[in-house]
């Protein structure tokens, strides 16, 4: 089944959890316009938390969710508040959620569990996850190893629930791929960046659109880290000292508050300016509703191309 069959939704595009940026306006915001939006909790406390899913439940009617980011020092507390508010459903990203399934299950929360792995796939199967989301590699911010192209189709022979396709999606043509891998749905980040109703600093999404293909470089690998961002000052900085071996210590030195610089002061020099592959493919800012439609119609176009590659192979 197609995911917006599945959620009760107008098309079948999640909405990335962004830390400091997907707040409960954005969500609503994306749920308004036809998606899943879903609040970040990833910088959030739990009190942080319970305020954003009571506000989004005030600005829009329609279904929308939770992520809680793993590595969070609040995640447990976080899901205490997420099950007692009650949403329709729950993603989970930088790590294994498997601690907390049965509480969701109980609250009768959707558990969507990002995944970077065939293995992490089957054990949230196993554990009552409702679907995944199949994450590869050219998403921005926390990365796995796979590409999307790899991982998916090895996800989906893999496991009998629904699979959502994330990372290097940003148009009609990667929702097709999508699709054609086996995905019921797409999960989408970096595209929406741009959105008028995006609350960034106006020089980050004028980095999105400036960034070229080869413009964004995973951090942190050699500290289990690994997170994609603009290639910028810092960037450049931290890689070479990850390549001097450097503790973990003295890099995070580096990144301390860097979501935060890069989001609100706009510091696209030394801020942690997470942004997805795609972002090579961004041309302009939009308001919300206008890149969710232009997705879904450049979607159609590209099926009806299809059909001609089809005539001409018979
Ligand atoms: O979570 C994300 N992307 C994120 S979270 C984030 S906040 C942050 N801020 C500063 C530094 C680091 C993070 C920014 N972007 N995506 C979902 C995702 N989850 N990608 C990969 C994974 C993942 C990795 C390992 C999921 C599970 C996993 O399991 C390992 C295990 O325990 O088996």
């Amino acid at each position: 089944m197609v995911l917006n069959k599945l959620l009760n939704i107008k098309y079948p595009i999640i909405q990335g959890a962004m830390a400091n940026i997907a707040t409960a306006q954005f969500a609503a915001c994306v749920s308004n316009c036809g998606g899943l939006g879903i609040i970040a909790t990833g910088s959030m406390n739990p009190e942080q938390t319970r305020e954003e899913i009571q506000k989004c439940k005030q600005l829009t009617n329609k279904p929308f969710g939770v992520n809680v980011m793993l590595m969070n020092p609040y995640a447990k507390e976080i899901v205490d508040v997420i099950c007692e508010e009650g949403v329709l459903v729950v993603t989970t990203g930088a790590g294994n959620p498997g601690a907390y399934m049965t509480q969701f299950k109980e609250a009768g929360i959707k558990v969507f569990p990002v995944v970077p792995s065939v293995g992490l796939a089957k054990r949230m199967e196993r554990a009552g996850a409702d679907a995944l989301i199949v994450e590869g590699g050219e998403s921005g911010g926390h990365v796995g190893e796979m590409t999307t192209m790899a991982l998916l189709p090895q996800v989906v022979d893999a496991v009998n629930i629904p699979v959502i396709a994330a990372g290097g999606i940003g148009d009609g043509r990667g929702m097709m791929a999508a699709f054609a891998l086996g995905a019921c749905g797409v999960q989408v980040g970096t595209c929406l960046l741009v959105a008028d109703e995006c609350p960034i600093h106006e020089n980050y999404k004028d980095a999105v659109i400036k960034a070229r293909d080869t413009d964004t470089v995973v951090t942190g690998k050699s500290v289990n880290t690994p997170v994609r961002i603009l290639k910028n000052q810092m960037a450049r900085e931290y890689l070479k000292l990850e390549g001097q071996f450097e503790s973990r210590e003295e890099l995070e030195k580096l990144t301390l508050g860097g979501l935060r610089k890069a989001v609100q002061d706009g510091d696209m020099k030394t801020g942690s300016v997470m942004m997805g592959q795609i972002a090579g493919m961004i041309q302009k800012k939009q308001p919300m509703q206008q890149i969710l439609d232009d997705l879904m119609s450049s979607l159609k176009d590209v099926y009806s191309q299809f059909n001609h590659i089809m005539e001409e192979l018979s």
